[in-house]
């Protein structure tokens, strides 16, 4: 069996004091250092959200509309956030704290101006792959391992993916926080990655 750690998203402007900051992000910081010493892993990924300044996704770049915001683009629903992850800039960085030499690869998305990108394997479209499946592939890894930020966006979309790609596939929900725009958010979205095959554990059990 061979096991991958993907670490999702832990970035300057996720955590606290960042553009589009996670109620307690930073608390993930130091689950996925101990799980990526822990030799548990064959292979060990990152995702990077990373935008070029004219996205989609920002409400600044749609003139009269607010953050929090939906639109249509492209005939796909769009959340519109503040600005974050500019390709380049200093909230785009890993989390000053992520060990970030134990990365064997990172994954950047989001990079498409007019497509948004939650789940570190397609876009929101599921017209472009990022290559992770490819990645993964490569390396033989049929156990995937998902922590980060933030569990109703990012990490629920690659969750999702993981599973319907045939992945085994463990939420480590100590290792996540969300951004619960909507009260219950982060509960539906761990119910959506039960019902999709996912195994909710703790960075506990990964060590075991
Ligand atoms: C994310 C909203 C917008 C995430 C990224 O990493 O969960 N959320 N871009
Ligand atoms: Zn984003």
């Amino acid at each position: 069996m061979t096991r991958a750690l993907i670490v999702v998203d832990v970035q300057v402007d996720f955590l606290p004091g960042g553009a589009l900051a996670v109620p307690d992000g930073d608390a993930v910081v130091p689950v996925a250092n101990g799980l990526m010493a822990s030799g548990a892993f064959d292979v060990i990924v990152a995702t990077q959200d990373w935008h070029p300044a004219n996205h989609a996704s920002f409400a600044a770049n749609h003139p009269g509309c607010a953050v929090g915001e939906v639109i249509q683009l492209d005939g796909v629903d769009q959340i519109l956030w503040p600005v974050h992850c500019v390709q380049e800039s200093a909230g785009a960085e890993f989390a000053p704290a992520l060990e970030t030499l134990r990365f064997d690869h990172v994954v950047r998305k989001g990079t498409e101006p007019r497509i948004d990108s939650y789940s570190g394997f397609f876009d929101n479209n599921h017209a472009k792959a990022t290559g992770l499946e490819a990645l993964l592939k490569k390396h033989e890894v049929d156990e995937v391992h998902v922590l980060g930020l933030a569990t109703d966006y990012c990490v629920k979309f690659t969750v999702l993916d993981a599973c319907t790609l045939g992945f085994t596939t463990h939420f480590i929900e100590d290792g996540c926080r969300g951004v619960e725009l909507a009260d219950g958010d982060c509960a539906r979205a761990i119910d959506d990655m039960k019902m999709a095959g996912a195994i909710v554990t703790r960075s506990e059990t990964c060590l075991s």
